[in-house]
C-alpha cells in the first residue's frame, strides 16, 4: 500500500482525497499557494508545503516546484485531483519517469484518449457506438464537403485536441461550411495549439450520460452505472444525478458493457469516465472520455456505496479491484448541486469575498463536499466551484425533496452563490419529470436571451471581468461585507457591465 500521497490540487477535491488517504492510513501531503495558507485542505493534511503565489501558473501549475516538494516530502505517489494536471500527458509522463506513482491512468492512455479522433477510431474498431462522422482529421475543404454531405446536415465541427466545447461549430447549411471549417481550425489552433478538426453528425438537444468505470492493473474492469449530467450552462455542469431518468436496467447494461469495452481497448487503468450522448430515441453514442476522478463522482458513491477515491488509491498500489461486476448494486437516487460562487440572479457573474458566516446542511441523506469554512476567501484565481451539495433518497422524488430542504438550510454569507438557482431548478416541472437535455437551462431559464445567446461583446466580457476584479480588491481592503444585493447595486462597474449588454 502507498505510504504517502502528494495531492497536487486545492479546494474541495483536495479535501476529498485527503479524507480517503486518512481513512486508509496513508499520509497526505498538501501544497498551497500564498492565498491558500489557511485553506481547509492545508488544515486537514498531515504535511503542507507552500508552492508559490496565488496565480495558478506560478503555484498549482508549477511542475518543478511540485516535484521538488514530492522529493522533499518523500511522497511515493501524486494525486492530481481534477483540473490542473489531471489529464496532462507530459505531467503523467514525468511522474512515471521520476519513479513516482501517478494516481490515475498510464500516460499512454491519457494521450490516446486526449486525441478525439484517435479515441473515435479505437472505439469504432472495438464495437463501441460512436456518433456518425469522421475518424480522420479534415485535410481540405473538398474533403470536409464530401464528408459533411455523406453525414448529412446539420453537422458539428470539433477540435481533435479539444473537449469541453471549445472550437466547436454547428453547420446547418452547405454554404456555411467553408468558413466554419476555417474558423473552427483557427480557434482550435489558438485554444489547443492543434489546428486539426473533424466532423460529426450534430445531435439536437441530446442528453449527456456518462458511465463510471474502475480498472485495476491486473486487467479487471468494471462499471458502476451512469450519471446523468445534462444540466449544464456553457459547458459547465450544474446538476448531476444517478440513476439517469432515461436509463433502465437493460440500457445500463448495454452502456456499461460499451464503457468496459472502451476502457479495455484504450489500456485504461484506475477510475475513469466514458461519456455518451443519448438521443431522443435513447440511442447512445460514445462522446469522449475523462481520464480523472470527476467532480460529480460522489453521486455514484451514494448509489453504489463504493468509495471511488479509496479505490483509486488501492488500484495505484497495485491491488486488485475490491468488487466484481456482479457485486455492484444500485440503491436509491442521488443528486448533486454544484455550488458556484456566482451571482446567478445577475447573469452568473463571478462573485468573490470572504465567507463571513457559514453553515452547512446535514441530517439524513445529505453530503457536503466543500472547501469552505467561516473566514474562507473566495477569489478569482481559481475555479468558482466552491462546494458540492448532494442528497440521497429512496427514489428521485425523495432526493429532490431532500435537496430542497438542504439547499434552504445552507448559509454561505459574504459571497453570492448559485443556491437560489438550484432551488428554482428543483421546482421546475420538466426537471421534476426528468425531461432534461443539454439545452435545458437555456430553454427553461434563459429564453429571453436566446436571440443573442453564447457571445456577449468582447467589451461586455472585459467589463464584467474587470468589475469582478474590482469588487474582489474592494472586499479585500474593506473588511465589512455588505449584503451581495445592496453591494452590486452601487457598483458603477457592474452597472457599466449591464449597460454594455451583460443582462
Ligand atoms: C455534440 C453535441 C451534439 N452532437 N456532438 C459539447 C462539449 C463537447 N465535449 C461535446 N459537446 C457536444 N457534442 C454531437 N455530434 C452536443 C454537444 C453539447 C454538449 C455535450 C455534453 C454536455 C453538454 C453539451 C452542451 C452543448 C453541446
Amino acid at each position: 500500500m502507498l505510504k504517502k500521497v502528494l495531492i497536487a490540487n486545492r479546494g474541495e477535491i483536495a479535501v476529498r482525497i485527503i479524507r480517503a488517504c486518512r481513512e486508509m492510513g496513508i499520509r497526505a501531503v498538501a501544497i498551497f499557494s500564498e492565498i491558500d495558507r489557511k485553506a481547509l485542505h492545508v488544515r486537514l493534511a498531515d504535511e503542507a508545503y507552500p508552492v508559490g503565489p496565488a496565480k495558478a501558473t506560478e503555484s498549482y501549475l508549477n511542475t518543478d516546484k511540485i516535484f521538488e516538494i514530492a522529493k522533499q516530502s518523500q511522497a511515493d505517489a501524486i494525486h492530481p485531483g481534477y483540473g490542473f494536471f489531471a489529464e496532462n500527458y507530459d505531467f503523467v509522463k514525468r511522474v512515471e519517469s521520476e519513479g513516482l506513482i501517478f494516481i490515475g491512468p498510464p500516460a499512454e492512455a491519457v494521450k490516446l484518449l486526449g486525441d478525439k479522433v484517435a479515441a473515435r477510431k479505437t472505439m469504432k474498431n472495438s464495437g463501441v457506438p460512436i456518433v456518425p462522422g469522421t475518424e480522420v482529421e479534415i485535410g481540405s475543404d473538398q474533403q470536409g464537403e464530401s464528408i459533411a454531405e455523406e453525414v448529412g446536415f446539420p453537422i458539428l465541427i470539433k477540435a481533435v485536441g479539444g473537449g469541453g466545447g471549445k472550437g466547436m461549430r454547428v453547420v446547418r447549411d452547405k454554404k456555411d461550411l467553408k468558413s466554419a471549417l476555417r474558423a473552427a481550425s483557427s480557434e482550435a489552433k489558438s485554444a489547443f495549439a492543434d489546428p486539426r478538426i473533424y466532423i460529426e453528425k450534430y445531435l439536437e438537444r441530446p442528453r449527456h450520460v456518462e458511465i463510471q468505470i474502475l480498472a485495476d492493473k491486473h486487467g479487471n474492469v468494471i462499471h458502476l452505472g451512469e450519471r446523468e449530467c445534462s444540466i449544464q450552462r456553457r459547458h459547465q455542469k450544474v446538476i448531476e444525478e444517478s440513476p439517469s431518468p432515461v436509463v433502465d436496467e437493460k440500457m445500463r447494461q448495454a452502456m456499461g458493457n460499451a464503457a468496459v469495452t472502451a476502457a479495455k481497448a484504450s489500456g485504461y487503468v484506475n477510475a475513469g469516465t466514458i461519456e455518451f450522448l443519448v438521443d431522443s430515441d435513447r440511442n447512445f453514442y460514445f462522446l469522449e472520455s475523462n481520464t480523472r476522478l470527476q467532480v460529480e463522482h460522489p453521486v455514484t458513491e451514494l448509489v453504489t456505496g463504493i468509495d471511488l477515491a479509496k479505490e483509486q488509491l488501492r488500484i495505484a498500489s497495485g491491488m486488485k479491484l475490491s468488487y466484481k461486476q456482479e457485486d455492484i448494486r444500485w440503491k436509491g437516487s442521488a443528486i448533486e448541486c454544484r455550488i458556484y460562487a456566482e451571482d446567478t440572479e445577475n447573469n452568473f457573474l463571478p462573485s468573490t469575498g470572504v465567507v463571513h458566516s457559514y453553515w452547512e446542511p446535514s441530517g439524513p441523506g445529505v453530503r457536503v463536499d466543500s472547501g469552505l469554512y467561516q473566514g474562507a476567501e473566495v477569489s478569482l484565481f481559481y475555479d468558482p466551484l466552491v462546494s458540492k451539495l448532494l442528497t440521497w433518497g429512496e427514489n428521485r422524488d425523495e432526493a429532490i425533496q431532500r435537496m430542497k430542504r438542504a439547499l434552504s438550510e445552507y448559509r454561505i454569507l459574504g459571497v453570492a452563490t448559485s443556491i437560489p438557482f438550484h432551488l428554482k431548478v428543483m421546482d421546475n416541472p420538466n426537471f421534476r419529470k426528468g425531461e432534461i437535455h443539454t439545452h435545458f437551462i437555456e430553454d427553461e431559464f434563459e429564453k429571453d436571451k436566446s436571440k443573442q445567446p453564447e457571445e456577449k461583446s468582447e467589451l461586455a466580457k472585459a467589463v464584467a471581468v474587470f468589475s469582478a476584479l474590482l469588487d474582489y480588491e474592494e472586499k479585500k481592503h474593506h473588511k465589512p461585507i455588505m449584503s451581495p444585493k445592496g453591494k452590486s447595486k452601487g457598483n458603477p462597474w457592474k452597472m457599466a457591465g449591464r449597460k454594455a449588454g451583460l443582462r
